[in-house]
């Protein structure tokens, strides 16, 4: 029994490949095109009625939207593969606070500055809407960096899938994001033996 994961390549479907990749999880990718607008087909809305990637079926059939959601959720599934500190310490309640923090403010930010007319019934204001975006994003890698200053991973002193999913925010942000803690990390999934390869077969940055 195996996970099937509904991406494309280069979207937030990197996360959840490169958290089974880390679990060792057995997982076979069914690509919904979204440049084709795939993700509106009746077959995927019923699979994810919001009409987004990531989604991933989980063996039992269950089916998981919401990428932080589902990170965390695999974390829990295989709680011995360093995908996330271990539940109920502090640096559990660190990542639990930063997957929210990214998926509500860096992520949702990328959502409306990418897809600004969802965001303003007004053709003018297209703009405005993304200005406010970027600035909101700005503020939030301004605090992740803030915490990097502290501690070597946003976690504690080990890498998480949490810094996975903040090197992939970094790799689409359209704002300023050399700041030397977040390097720290994005270098560092790079680097990362089982995160690396994910990370270059889906086009990312290096
Ligand atoms: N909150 C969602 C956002 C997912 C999302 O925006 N996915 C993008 C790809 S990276 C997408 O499906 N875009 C197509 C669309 O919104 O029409 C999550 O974290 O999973």
């Amino acid at each position: 029994m195996s996970y099937t994961l509904y991406s494309r390549t280069g979207t937030g479907g990197f996360i959840v490949e490169a958290a089974l990749a880390k679990a060792g999880a057995e997982f076979a990718v069914v690509e919904i095109d979204t440049s084709k607008g795939e993700q509106n087909s009746p077959e995927y809305l019923a699979i994810n009625p919001m009409g987004q990637i990531p989604a991933l079926r989980a063996p039992d059939g269950a089916v998981l939207t919401e990428s932080a959601a589902i990170v965390i959720h695999l974390a829990n599934v295989f709680p011995d593969q360093g995908l996330a500190p271990k539940p109920a310490t502090s640096d559990h309640a660190a990542f639990l606070r930063w997957m929210f923090f990214m998926a509500i403010n860096l992520y949702e930010g990328d959502v409306r500055y990418y897809y600004t007319d969802r965001y303003t019934t007004d053709p003018d204001g297209l703009e405005g809407v993304k200005a406010a975006a970027a600035a909101h994003m700005s503020k939030s890698f301004a605090i992740v960096e803030e915490a990097l200053e502290k501690t070597p991973y946003l976690c504690g002193d080990d890498l998480s899938i949490g810094d996975v999913y903040l090197a992939m925010l970094m790799n689409w942000c359209p704002v300023d994001s050399s700041a030397p803690g977040l390097q720290r990390v994005k270098q560092a999934v790079i680097a990362d033996a089982v995160y690396g390869p994910v990370w270059r077969a889906h086009g990312f940055k290096t």
